[in-house]
């Protein structure tokens, strides 16, 4: 009885690596979000992309890389995208995007000069 009882553990944790590696590969893929870095140069903020073309149904994660608090609002067209509020690293700020739009513009209310940038929301 305990021989059988040993078979079955040995069996149970083969199967148990074999899911594992099944399941690894799907992991990594992160399609739907894209990432804008807000990087600082000199003492001044920027997103590392001013311009971003994403698919519809796609998100945008803005991603500070230094100290510093960002406030994202679209300007054109006013509220094409829910304002942020303050996020500061290492918070992010996500928003998603299922309307088709030529060009949306936004900047950052506390970096109005350098932190400006347009999106392309794609079919
Ligand atoms: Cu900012």
């Amino acid at each position: 009885m305990s021989k059988h009882w040993l078979r079955s553990i040995g069996l149970g944790s083969l199967l148990a690596v074999g899911v594992t590696l099944v399941l690894q590969p799907s992991a990594p893929a992160q399609d739907n979000e894209k990432a804008v870095d807000i990087i600082s140069k000199a003492g001044k903020f920027f997103f590392k992309e001013d311009n971003v073309t994403i698919k519809m149904g796609q998100s945008i994660k803005w991603v500070p890389l230094d100290a510093g608090t960002h406030s994202l609002v679209a300007t054109e067209p006013a509220g094409a995208f829910e304002p942020t509020g303050s996020f500061s690293k290492p918070k992010t700020a996500i928003r998603k995007f299922d309307k088709e739009a030529k060009e949306i513009k936004y900047h950052c209310i506390f970096h109005k000069e350098t932190m400006k940038g347009t999106i392309k929301v794609e079919k």
